[in-house]
């Protein structure tokens, strides 16, 4: 009987490991995305909408306790269906713009399926938050199969996140009983954090604005250096110059390079 128990109680961490594995693989999969993105407008120079990213797992703990919260029945399946968020990406942009322009970019990879959208910038909670949130589902190569597993994206401004967090840790340090007066103002600062994002974007395209009537010249790939430009013209020559060896002294070989 014992020794039943221990097996199955074996097997069970075995299958709840892998469940939670599948979502630190997604997270993983999700957050590369991301920087991928970022990375490539930092090497093609265009100014770089995403300031951050972070991740979070939540715990098998309170997997459990929203599993429960949702009626959810003891089954692995049916709690990946009802909680979405195990798994969290967070993606701080510079203004609101960049929130819905990264977010539909991210969200038209062919690998992703976008299962919900909810809107708290065009929509704001009761309590003040804006953030636009995203459940997607990406696949999961594991050695043995291929699993969709949902990840919660949460996309939102600076001035977004400085409240969110903020906000976060009252609501915690009150118990979830955030006192009426300090609501009130954080619903205040809120709306303060929202002009403020209003102005800085304003303010984004007027310099944007500013410096592409003033600007002389495309600007530069950073990776392209003068130096790396010199030694393809080298090759170049050293190519043109082989070509004649070998007999095209009439100049009409096709340039690789044209
Ligand atoms: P944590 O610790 O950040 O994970 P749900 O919360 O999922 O049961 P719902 O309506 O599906 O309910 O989710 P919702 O409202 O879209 O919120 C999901 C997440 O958004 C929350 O996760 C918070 O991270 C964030 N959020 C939502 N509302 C607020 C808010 O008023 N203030 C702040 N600071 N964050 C908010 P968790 O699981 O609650 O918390």
């Amino acid at each position: 009987m014992l020794g039943e128990m221990l097996t199955t109680a074996a097997s069970m961490r075995r299958h709840l490991n892998r469940f939670m594995a599948s979502y630190e693989f997604a997270m993983q999969e999700v957050e590369t995305k991301v920087k991928i993105l970022r990375q490539e407008f930092e090497l093609l120079n265009r100014p770089n909408p995403i300031e951050h990213v972070s991740c979070r797992l939540k715990t098998l703990e309170s997997v459990v306790t929203k599993a429960r919260q949702r009626g959810c029945g003891p089954s692995t399946d049916e709690i990946r269906r009802v909680v979405q968020d195990i798994a969290g990406v967070r993606v701080v942009c510079s203004f609101v713009s960049d929130v819905y322009r990264v977010q539909e970019m991210l969200c038209s990879h062919a690998d992703v399926e976008l299962l919900a959208i909810k809107d708290y910038i065009a929509h704001p909670k009761p309590s003040g938050y804006r953030s636009l949130h995203a459940i997607i589902e990406v696949p999961v190569f594991l050695s043995d199969a291929v699993i969709s597993v949902p990840v919660e994206m949460q996309f939102r401004t600076v001035a977004q996140d400085f409240w969110a967090c903020l906000e976060h840790k009252i609501f915690y340090k009150y118990d979830r009983e955030i006192p009426a007066g300090l609501s009130a103002r954080l619903q205040d600062a809120a709306l303060t954090a929202a002009h403020l994002d209003a102005e800085m974007e304003r303010l984004s395209i007027e310099i944007d604005e500013f410096a592409a009537s003033s600007a002389t010249d495309a600007p530069a790939v950073h990776t392209v250096t003068d130096a790396s430009v010199a030694s393809f013209l080298e090759l170049l020559a050293s190519h043109r110059e082989r070509g004649l060896d070998a007999g095209q002294a009439d100049g009409t070989r096709d340039d690789p390079w044209d």
